[in-house]
C-alpha cells in the first residue's frame, strides 16, 4: 500500500530530532498509524537499525500535521513519542523541541501562508488541547533557517524560533498540582507532582545519594538508582490522574540540585528510562514553575530570578525559559527560544 513511499520532512525541533507528516498522508486509524511509524523508526530495536529512529529517545519522535481543528489556531500539530526498543507510540505527552519544527513544517508544507519576513504560526497542541505561538523566519516569502541563536546542546547559531505560551497548566493531569500537594512522599522521597505543559515528577538528586552533575552516561548507568526512580513513577502515574503509566512515557522524573552554573536550579531529567541529554522544553517550564512553590524539593534549592527568566541547568548547558507570574503569584503564560533545521525532505519506505 506504501510503496511509493510516504511524505516524509525530517527535521531538527530544539535538541530533538523527529519525522514530520500530514495527516493526510498517514492511516486515519491509530492502531494502523502506530504499526506504521513503528516500522518507519525500526522499533522495536534498541539500535533502530532498520528505521530511520536515531536509537534515542530524543531521536524517535514524530509530529502529525493538518489544517487547524479551531478557529484560534493555524495548524494541528499531534506528537508521537515512539518507543526505542518496545513497541509503542505514545500520544500522553507533547514535546516543546519538536513543537520548534512545527512552524516551519507547516508553511514547507502550505498549511500556513507566509505574512512577511516574520510569520506569527498559532499552533494547536492536540495532545493537551492548548495553544502555543511560535514566530518564524520567513524573509524573501520562504523559511529561514540561518541565524545568530545558539542553545545548549546543538551545535553552531540558527534563526530564532520564539515559543509563548498560556494557559498550559494541567496539560496532561487536569490541573497544575494533580494530588492538590506542593509536596507528596512516595517511597519516603519528597516529590513534588506537577504539570506545566509535561507531567514532571521533581525529586531532589540529594534524596538518591546523587550530586546531581552526574553525566548522562553516569547516570543512565546507575540500574539501582534508576529502579527505585521507577518504582516511584509507578506509584506516581496514577496520583497524577496518569493511570497506570507502565506503558507510557510520562511523567518525566525530574532530579534537582543547586545550581553550579549561574542558572536558577539545575536538573537531570529521565524521559522516563533515559537520561536526557538536556532537558524538555516544557519539563524546564514544569521545573520552574515548581521553584515556586514554597516547601517543595525545588524552592529550597533555587536561586530565584528577579525578572521571570529562568535558566535552568542540564548535563549540556542551560535553558532559558520565562515565567509570567501574575500579582498573586500563579504562573499565567511562559517562553522559550529555540531554533529548528530542515534536515531532509523526502519519502521514507516501510
Ligand atoms: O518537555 C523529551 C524533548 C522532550 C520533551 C522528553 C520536550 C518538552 O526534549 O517539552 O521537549 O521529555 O521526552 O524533545
Amino acid at each position: 500500500m506504501y510503496e511509493d513511499g510516504i511524505a516524509c520532512l525530517w527535521m531538527r525541533g530544539g535538541t530533538s530530532k523527529g519525522a514530520y507528516f500530514l495527516a493526510q498522508d498517514l492511516p486515519s486509524d491509530p492502531q494502523a498509524r502506530n504499526d506504521l511509524l513503528l516500522k518507519i523508526m525500526g522499533s522495536p530495536d534498541p539500535r533502530q537499525i532498520d528505521g530511520i529512529g536515531g536509537a534515542d529517545p530524543l531521536t524517535s519522535k514524530v509530529a502529525v500535521l493538518s489544517p487547524s481543528s479551531r478557529t484560534d489556531a493555524d495548524v494541528d500539530y499531534l506528537f508521537l513519542q515512539v518507543f526505542v526498543d518496545q513497541p509503542l507510540v505514545s500520544d500522553a505527552q507533547g514535546c516543546g523541541n519538536i513543537l520548534a519544527g512545527v512552524g516551519p513544517a507547516a508553511i514547507e508544507r502550505g498549511l500556513v501562508a507566509v505574512t512577511g519576513g516574520e510569520t506569527q504560526v498559532r499552533i494547536h497542541m492536540v495532545n493537551s488541547g492548548e495553544i502555543a505561538l511560535a514566530r518564524i523566519q520567513t524573509p524573501g516569502g520562504r523559511v529561514s533557517y540561518t541565524g545568530t541563536t545558539e542553545i545548549a546542546g546543538v551545535p553552531g547559531t540558527h534563526a530564532a524560533v520564539p515559543l509563548t505560551f498560556l494557559n498550559i497548566a494541567g496539560s496532561m493531569c487536569g490541573s497544575l498540582l494533580p494530588t492538590g500537594n506542593a509536596v507528596d512522599v512516595i517511597d519516603s522521597v519528597e516529590c513534588t507532582l506537577i504539570d506545566n505543559g509535561m507531567p514532571c515528577v521533581i525529586m531532589r538528586a540529594a534524596d538518591f545519594g546523587l550530586s546531581g552533575k552526574e553525566s548522562r552516561e553516569e547516570l543512565d548507568a546507575m540500574t539501582e538508582v534508576k529502579a527505585r526512580i521507577e518504582a516511584i513513577r509507578l506509584k506516581a502515574g496514577p496520583m497524577m490522574n496518569l493511570g497506570d503509566v507502565e506503558k507510557a512515557s510520562v511523567p518525566k522524573m525530574t532530579l534537582v540540585s543547586a545550581p553550579d552554573q549561574g542558572g536558577a536550579i539545575a536538573t537531570r531529567s529521565l524521559i522516563p528510562h533515559r537520561v536526557h541529554a538536556s532537558v524538555g522544553v516544557f519539563a524546564a517550564i514544569t521545573v520552574a514553575t515548581a521553584t515556586r512553590l514554597e516547601g517543595s524539593p525545588a524552592a529550597g534549592l533555587c536561586d530565584q530570578p528577579a525578572d521571570g527568566r529562568y535558566r535552568i541547568e542540564h548535563p549540556t548547558g542551560n535553558m532559558e525559559i520565562f515565567l509570567d507570574v501574575a500579582e498573586d503569584g500563579t504562573v499565567r503564560g511562559a517562553g522559550n527560544v529555540r531554533t529548528a533545521r530542515k534536515l531532509f525532505d523526502g519519502k521514507v519506505f516501510v
